[in-house]
């Protein structure tokens, strides 16, 4: 009897920790996934932009008028979008942490200049319920 339930713990500790590197395999040799980003004076298009935890992205951000910044702030994230057809900038990286991170026109380009910015929204890994309310009461 004994014997009997080790195997089957061991049996299940092996399947367990074959999912485990499977899932880990998968991620890892995924292409990242690339979003599309068009800056413009004064913003970015899209604004908002959603990731899984860990999943890799690739930005591409080019530009429909003079150069830009881009700056994932709190971040190493980080880069200059070039003017209107001369490229665009690739940055590609694995957002870890959940989390709402606010990105930005880093380069002077006009008067709106500061109000260029978005957000990257990491959701949390189980966590699909919606952002609590804020507390707006009077
Ligand atoms: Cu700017």
């Amino acid at each position: 009897m004994r014997g009997k339930r080790m195997i089957i713990r061991w049996l299940l500790a092996m399947v367990t920790g074959l999912m485990v590197v499977g899932t880990g395999l998968l991620a890892q040799q995924s292409t990242p996934r690339v979003v599309h980003i068009t800056a413009e004076r004064f913003s970015f298009t899209p604004s908002e932009i959603r990731v899984e935890p860990g999943e890799e992205i690739e930005l591409r951000i080019h530009s429909e008028d003079t150069a830009h910044g881009f700056r994932l702030i709190g971040t190493t994230v980080a880069g200059i979008v070039p003017k209107r057809g001369k490229g665009e900038l690739s940055i590609t990286f694995r957002p870890a942490n959940a989390g709402r991170y606010t990105f930005e026109c880093s380069r002077m380009c006009g008067a709106g200049h500061d109000f260029m910015r978005g957000v990257l929204i990491v959701r949390p890994p189980a966590d699909r319920t919606p952002h609590a309310p804020t507390a707006s009461q009077r």
